[in-house]
Formats: C-alpha cells, structure tokens, sequence
C-alpha cells in the first residue's frame, strides 16, 4: 500500500536526521522533497502545496523543543498532518434508522457490488445485524446474478426484481421487504454510472430521494488518483454523500485519491477495500493510515485482528498442551490457519513497523505457508504429535512425499523448536508483556 509514497516520504525526512537543530534550510529542503513525493502520488497540486506550508511553520515555530531530534519532530509533524489531510478522526457509519438503508453510488466497475457484499458480511458477522442485499442495476442482467453469487458466498439474503426497470420501486419495495422480514440493514447496489450522463445521475438522485438513506456512500477506485478526486466531487453535488469508501488499495495505487478526497468534498472516508475476497474491508482511520504511510507500521490493527481471531477456549487447550510438552506439529498447522485467517500475508507484514522498508524487495505471497502445510501433512499422526521420533531416514520420506527437500525439513523442525520453546517462556503473562513492548515500539 502506498510504497512508492511511504519510500519517497522516508528519503526526504531522512535529510534532516544528523543536523542538530532545525533550521529555515533545512525545514524548506526537506519540505520540497516532501511536496514532490505527494504531487508524485498524485496529490493536487494546492494540497500539496497547503500541506508543506502548514507543516513548515509547525516546524519552524517549535525550534525550542529539545526532546526529539529534528528528524523524529518532522516526521511527526508530517504524520499529524498527514492525518489531517485524510480526515483526522475516524468516522464510523451511521447505523440508526429501522430498517438502516445504505445506498452505494460510483462510477462502473469502481467496486460497489463487491463492497456492498463486504459490508454486509462486515455488519453481520461483526455487529451482528441482519441484512438485505438489493440489487437496483436494471441494466446488466449479469448485475443481479453477481450480487447473488456474493449473497450466497455470504449467507445474506439478496432481493431484486427480475423484469422490473425502475429501480426506485424496487428500492421502494426492497425496503418494505426488509421490514415484513425482520432484516435491521438494508444495502442498496445500483448500477455504476458515469458523472457526465445526467439521465443516470438523476436517476440515482431519484432513489436517494425515495429511501431516505442513513448512509449514502460514494465508491471510489484508488487507481483513478485525481479522477476519483473529480468524481467524487461531481457526485457529491448531487447526492451530498455521507462517506467515501475507497477500493482496490491492495493495488500499486500511488495514495493521490485517499489524500485529496477529504480536502476536497470535506466528506470522510469511511471504509477501505484490500481484496477481491468477501472479507477485505476496514474501517478506515486516519491515524493509522498515516503511521502506514511513514513507515512506522499499524500495530493496533494487528494486534485487534489478532484479538478477533482469539478463541478462549483453544488458547486454553493449546497452554495445556504446552505446559505437558505435548505442542506438536498439527498444533503448529493450526496456529498457522489462524495467522491465514488475520489476511494476506502481505497485508499482515505491512501492518508491522518497519517491515515494509526492510521487505520491500522481498515478494510476499500468501503461498509462504504452502511448503510448510505440505511437509506437515506429509508426516503420519503420530510423527505429528511426537516430532522427536522423527529421525533422518522419515525426514528423507517426509522430503520425498511432500515434494520438498531433507533440509527444508530440517528447517522447519528447527523452526518448530524454536516456537516451541517460544511458547513456553510466553506462558504465564509473557504474551502480554510482548504485546506491550510492540506497542511501545510505534
Ligand atoms: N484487487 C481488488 N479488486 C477489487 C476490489 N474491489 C473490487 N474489485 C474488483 O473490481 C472489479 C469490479 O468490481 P465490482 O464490484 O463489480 O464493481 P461495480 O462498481 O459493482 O461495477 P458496475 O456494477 O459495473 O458499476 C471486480 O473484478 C472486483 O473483483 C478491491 O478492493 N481490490
Ligand atoms: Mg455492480
């Protein structure tokens, strides 16, 4: 996310580390080189320009602070302005209203039928809400059977009329539907649309008018940049739009779109979409969305997504079995199912500080696992739960069936020890000590 950004911001602080005080010359160059790597991110120009100068004399005015060193005071200066920049506090949606209507707009293929999918798993299996997909694109036929195959994969009903061309009676009566069916959320798709084509934005602005929504969201593809940034603003004239849902940022996006947006419709963003897959949302918040970009990690989103995926229960089992020394291999599969089941891996290193920058070059794929599943299912039950009966000729076997060689097997036994004994010394109040430590890493 944003490496280019995240690099180019980095090189130019990095300039005033080693100068002992901040001065007028060293502000402006380190200013400069940060104002090109936002206009290289495909920030507007004036944005650009506002930000630099806020910061400049931020900096400027606090020359007295002797605690942290010009480097570190800049960095901070430009992350809270960074932060600034993209909304300041997070804003979450607006769930009043019986039944909730949320309707999603944006231009063709930005997004907003995957999105309206996720939210409603997001709302359903995270605030437990029961809702109602409905499908308002007349035009595509292929439009309506996408929503259902997201419905299906999701367990959320999806409503739409076959046959019927007006989307606001369909609305209209999706609404009626939810409300006869005890659904609490309904989530409304309609067809994507350009700005330009006014029969289409009346269009939408009719169904906005008719289901009164809690909460209008404007989809946005991250990959338009400044064009998402001119979208936004010809949609906001209509619909005046309650939140801007921003997507593929799981893509080579250069971060123009998340940092202009807010300036310019003054709308915040709400949620971010990371992936193709029904569970590639976040809330955004500005804050970490900064630290992300500066390179400094988003350790509290790791750390709540590590605490999603905490059973009490399991984790009760697995301290038992460590304390008898009975940790073994299909434990070990299963701790790495639950770090699959926290996202893509690549998402997963980027939330860690620095990591980004050390890994940059390192190609990060969700198939890093792959070898070591293989080797694992390769060993009988019995070699699984007793790893020390593994000698070399059953490693030699073990290589053989799982197609990799007697030392990536070595390894991963080495590996395994290692966390093993990990484990053990994290019994007992550890575990939180090194959640404690990481944070005060940030
Ligand atoms: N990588 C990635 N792809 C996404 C994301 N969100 C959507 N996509 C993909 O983008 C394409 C378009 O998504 P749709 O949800 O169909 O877009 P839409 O706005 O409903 O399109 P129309 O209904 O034609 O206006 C699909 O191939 C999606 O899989 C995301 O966050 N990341
Ligand atoms: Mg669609």
């Amino acid at each position: 996310m944003f490496n280019n950004l995240s690099e180019k911001l980095d090189k130019a602080l990095h300039t005033l580390k080693g100068h002992g005080k901040i001065t007028e010359v060293n502000v402006a160059e380190t200013l400069k080189e940060v104002r090109r790597a936002l206009l290289d991110a495909d920030v507007n120009f004036k944005i650009a320009k506002e930000f630099t100068k806020t910061v400049q004399k931020k900096a400027l005015g606090q020359d007295v602070l002797t605690t942290l060193n010009p480097g570190q005071l800049m960095v901070k200066l430009v992350k809270d302005e960074l932060t600034e920049l993209m909304g300041g506090d997070t804003v979450g949606i607006n769930l009043g209203g019986s039944p909730t209507v949320i309707l999603m707009s944006g231009l063709q293929g930005s997004g907003k039928t995957t999105f309206s999918g996720k939210l409603a798993n997001y709302l359903k299996t995270k605030k437990s809400k029961q809702v109602l997909l409905v499908g308002c694109d007349v035009y595509r036929p292929a439009a309506i059977n996408q929503l259902r195959v997201v419905g299906e994969q999701i367990g959320v009903e999806v409503y739409a009329e076959e046959g019927n061309q007006n989307p606001v009676e369909i609305s209209q009566n999706a609404i009626k539907h939810a409300k006869a069916n005890g659904k609490n959320v309904v989530i409304i798709d309609t067809a994507g649309r350009l700005a330009v084509d006014e029969e289409m934005m009346t269009e939408i602005s009719n169904i906005h008018k008719a289901v009164s929504p809690q909460e209008t969201l404007f989809v946005v593809d991250s990959m338009t940049g400044q064009d998402a940034v001119n979208t936004a603003k010809a949609f906001n004239d209509v619909l005046n739009f309650d939140g801007v849902v921003l997507t593929k940022l799981d893509g080579d996006t250069r971060g123009g779109a998340a940092l202009s947006i807010k300036s310019v419709v003054d709308k915040p963003i709400k949620f971010i979409g990371t992936g193709e897959k029904m569970d590639a949302i976040d809330v955004f918040h500005p804050s970490r969305m900064a630290d992300r970009i500066l390179g400094m990690g988003d350790v509290v989103s790791l750390v709540e997504r590590a605490q999603e995926q905490y059973d009490e229960e399991e984790a009760r089992k697995l301290q038992k079995k460590i304390a008898k020394n009975q940790f073994g291999f299909d434990d070990f599969l299963n701790q790495i199912n639950q770090i699959k089941k926290m996202g893509s891996m690549k998402d997963l290193v980027g939330m860690i500080p620095g990591a980004g920058k050390a890994l940059k070059d390192v190609d990060i794929d969700d198939d890093a696992f792959k070898g070591i599943e293989a080797i694992i299912h390769s060993m009988t039950p019995a070699e699984r739960s007793t790893p020390s009966m593994i000698n070399a000729s059953r490693k030699k076997r073990i290589a053989k069936g799982s197609g990799t060689s007697v030392q990536e097997v070595n390894q991963l036994m080495k590996q395994f020890d290692q966390m093993s004994k990990m484990m053990k010394m994290m019994q007992g109040g550890g575990g939180r000590k090194m959640m404690q430590m990481m944070k005060g890493m940030r």
